[in-house]
């Protein structure tokens, strides 16, 4: 092991011991970068062991990776291996009311999103840091209490036994609903908002059509409807699975297997042969709908024996499709500053809450637009409109204007900077509308006189004649 990558402690004896609080995907993928600078890591999990365990039901079965994700798999050397078990869509298919499909590309042919497995992604990231000797997995160990001054943490099995351990550094990567967090807010300074928006969510299934997929594969498949949206992601084994996002109100509204079917017929007719007659009526009253949180908060950091990554510090609504995402590049950004300061916590824990709290925000305040925005606007005309106007700037002033969904999702641009790029972009596009609308006017009122004055001269002819 090189000097470098090894942690080094202030009394530079022993290796540094971090608690990883949660093993979902972003405490699996953490679980890596640190065993891989040489930490010794204990992941404790409240769940079973999804490697292991039957019928795991996670929240959206598949999500979009992109980018972000992407090069935070890259850096603990997983993402070929990820990236070979997801599938790629190249752009979105808008499905209008009418049935008709329009194809949009994302951009060039590498700029693409994959639609991966979350337990199989979830498995693949635990395995890989259960291949590291300095990694022990603790499943079915749920984090009861944390004392951010002593730094002890209590942990109940199954059986309602507890026990406590103490750990130099502890990562809450709990999850929107936080254990580690509800620490956090006992601090003083420490702001904490969120929101529950009016919306649900459904997951509902398309199977293979004579063995195949029933629809193309290589697509974000989106049924936008104002207030009620639907979108399918592609599965490996041919499958898709759709969500359907809509107010509770409307979820509740629909009581039998016929509202249901009549529903979808008013609003997604094109999607009834797909999804199966007898199976929508059947799967719509098998899980009642989901809630959706953001969730914002900061600091990320108690001093420099605690943290909070991913949803744990910044859950985000999904109309972005990017919380995944940003919290792998979380784990990128924090790895970052462990090189840029030599792997020194006092310095690297109130950094990271420097720089990622102002990004994170960020984020959930762009899929929060994207939410409001889609609800509100955004039918299969506006939605193709939308975007080709996007495409077709880009494509004038390639390196000026890049569309937002661009610089989200296939860039590591920092979120902030996002937003306030994407708000000088509007004040250029603005001034280039308003010069050529100026402008317009001036051709046309030129036009005007070129082809109309002949009887108005004549008029003034006369005029002058008859003053004469
Ligand atoms: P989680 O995945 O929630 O994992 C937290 C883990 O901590 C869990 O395993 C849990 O069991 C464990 N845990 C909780 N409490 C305790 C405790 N007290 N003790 C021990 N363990 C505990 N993101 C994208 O990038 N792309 C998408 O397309 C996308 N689509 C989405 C669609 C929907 C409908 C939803 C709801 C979300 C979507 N997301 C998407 C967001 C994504 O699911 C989350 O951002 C991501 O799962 C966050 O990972 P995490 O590890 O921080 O939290
Ligand atoms: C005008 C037109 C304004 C998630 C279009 C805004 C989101 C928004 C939930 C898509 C793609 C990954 C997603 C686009 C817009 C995932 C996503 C988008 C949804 C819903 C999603 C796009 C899972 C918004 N990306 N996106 O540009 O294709 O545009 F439709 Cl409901």
């Amino acid at each position: 092991m090189s000097s470098s990558s090894s942690p080094r402690t202030s009394d530079g004896e022993r290796t540094k011991k971090v608690a990883i609080v949660g093993g979902g995907l972003v405490g699996a993928l953490n679980a890596c970068f640190f065993a891989k600078r040489g930490f010794q890591v204990e992941l404790y999990e409240a769940r079973k062991d999804v490697r292991t365990a039957k019928d795991v039901r996670g929240r959206s079965i598949n999500l979009a990776l992109s980018y972000r994700g992407r090069q935070a798999l890259k850096a603990i050397g997983m993402e070929d291996q990820v990236v070979s078990k997801g599938i790629p869509m190249r752009g979105r298919m808008i499905h209008s009311l009418a049935g008709k499909k329009s194809s949009i590309s994302y951009g060039t042919s590498n700029q693409y999103i994959l639609s991966v497995d979350r337990a199989n992604l979830n498995r693949t990231l635990l395995f890989a840091a259960s291949q590291y000797p300095n990694v022990m997995l603790n499943f079915e160990e749920k984090l009861q209490q944390y004392n951010a001054d002593n730094g002890i943490l209590t942990f109940m099995r199954p059986d309602g036994s507890t026990h406590e351990v103490s750990h130099d550094l502890v990562v809450g990567c709990d999850g929107a609903f936080s254990t580690t967090r509800k620490q956090f807010m006992r601090q003083t300074r420490f702001d904490y908002s969120h929101v529950y928006v009016p919306h649900g969510y459904m997951e509902l299934t398309i199977p293979p059509k004579n063995g195949d997929f029933a629809m193309e594969p290589n697509f974000l498949h989106i049924w936008p409807r104002n207030t009620f949206m639907m979108i399918a992601l592609p599965n490996m084994d041919t499958s898709f699975t759709c969500t359907l996002f809509m107010p509770f109100e409307e979820f509740e509204k629909l009581t039998t297997g016929d509202e249901v079917i009549l529903f979808f017929k008013k609003y997604f007719p094109d999607s009834i042969p797909l999804l199966g007659v007898e199976a929508l009526k059947q799967d719509y009253f098998r899980l009642p709908a989901q809630a959706m949180i953001s969730v914002k908060c900061s600091s990320y950091n108690i001093g420099c024996k605690s943290m909070l990554m991913g949803d744990a510090a910044h859950a985000v609504v999904p109309f972005y499709g990017q919380g995944m995402n940003a919290g792998f590049e979380d784990c990128i950004v924090f790895d970052e500053l462990m090189d840029q300061f030599d792997n020194d916590l006092s310095q690297c824990l109130p950094a990271f809450s420097r720089l990622r709290v102002p990004d994170c925000h960020a984020i959930a305040d762009l899929a929060m637009y994207n939410y409001v925005e889609m609800r509100k606007h955004v039918n299969s005309r506006w939605f193709i409109f939308r975007k080709f106007v996007d495409n077709i700037l880009h494509f004038c002033l390639p390196r000026t204007i890049v569309p937002l969904y661009t610089m989200v999702t296939f860039t590591r641009i920092r979120y902030h900077e996002v937003i306030q790029r994407s708000k000088w972009q509007s004040t250029i596009i603005n001034t280039v509308l308003f010069v050529m609308g100026s402008s317009a006017t001036v051709i046309g009122t030129a036009l005007i006189f070129k082809h109309f004055p002949k009887q108005l001269n004549i008029q003034l002819r006369n005029w002058n004649f008859n003053l004469k």
